[in-house]
């Protein structure tokens, strides 16, 4: 997860540029990154737990099932990398399986960051802990002390799905630089599967994913100085079946015009604005990926159903 902070005071310039030359496009749209405020945080932890969103219950019982198997094929001593380490519960499941020397979560957010690495200090006094504040889509250094000792990067969640396939590989090529040749990657990818589940997932009965899209526009009045009128808006969930995605849209309900910062915009009636992409791959279109990100996959594990992928790639 990308967690950007909190700043209702101070707008962010990189949201503002974003959203303001994103409205403007004739396919209106905002980047997904920008749904992580504080309540964006609070609200996708709670889509996490919820019955009709699979990816995360998934993927942890997978990564306890094959935790042995991806210690035996992990160096010894490594330092474990987790990109966008968030309020992540799968960690210690991997810490647990293959008792690393160090442990790096790399995370936007400093207060996601500083507790995560707290928690991982008290419950594993045996590894060195050193977080890195920083967006894992730029270039940042790993610390002097994990220099010299073997990488495992870790990249759950399907995240990497959040990316289109271009900029995804440009991701992956990122990773490879910065974890080094040799590196290996511990990645989660969600799969293709019935259209009702996927739609079910992100448009659960509870109404939390709507929140979720729907908080972007309170972001924008809050710390952009918008004046959106929120209800005038509905989150509806696709599935674009040629690009193997489901995309969020915000959809006006009516003829709508509001301003941010001074400037103007209308959307009318059944347009939307598209906040989201989430890919979905197969086993094949997976390691493709992967390959073309210069990651070599070495073993792939799903869970029964064939749902969730986890692969571990070695650079
Ligand atoms: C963070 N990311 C992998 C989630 C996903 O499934 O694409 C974000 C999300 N959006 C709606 N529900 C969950």
């Amino acid at each position: 997860m990308l967690a950007t902070p909190d700043t209702d005071t101070e707008a962010d310039p990189a949201f503002r540029a974003d959203v303001l030359a994103g409205l403007a496009e004739p396919t209106p749209a905002i980047p997904a990154r920008w749904f992580y405020d504080r309540r964006g945080s609070e609200l996708f932890d709670d889509i996490t737990r919820l019955p009709s969103y699979y990816p995360t219950r998934t993927e942890t019982a997978l990564l306890e099932e094959i935790m042995s198997e991806v210690d035996a094929l992990s160096a010894d001593n490594c330092a474990v990398v987790e990109l966008g380490s968030g309020s992540s519960t799968k960690t210690p499941l991997l810490l647990r399986g293959i008792q690393p020397k160090a442990y790096v979560p790399v995370d936007i957010s400093g207060d996601y960051l500083r507790e995560s690495a707290a928690v991982v200090d008290k419950d594993f006094p045996d590894i060195h802990v050193y977080p890195v504040e920083a967006d894992f889509t730029k270039p940042f250094a790993l610390p002097p002390e994990v220099a010299e000792l073997p990488k495992l990067g870790f990249f759950p969640g399907s995240t990497i799905g959040n990316f289109v396939p271009r900029s995804g590989t440009d991701l992956l090529r990122h990773f490879r630089d910065i974890l080094g040749t040799g590196a290996r990657l511990l990645i989660g990818m969600d799969r293709v599967k019935g259209i009702e589940r996927l739609l079910a997932a992100y448009d659960d009965p509870e109404g939390v994913t709507a929140e979720f899209n729907l908080n972007l526009l309170h972001r924008i009045n809050r710390e952009l100085g918008g004046d959106i009128p929120v209800d005038a808006f509905r989150h509806q969930a696709r599935w674009n079946d040629i690009l193997s995605r489901i995309e969020m849209h915000l959809v006006a309900k009516r003829d709508v015009s509001f301003s941010i910062d001074g400037h103007s915009f209308s959307f009318a009636r059944g347009s939307s604005i598209h906040t989201e992409n989430s890919h979905k791959y197969g086993p094949r279109g997976g390691r493709v990926l992967l390959l073309a990100g210069g990651w070599t996959p070495l073993r792939e594990w799903t869970d029964e159903d064939g749902d969730f992928a986890l692969i571990l790639a070695e650079a």
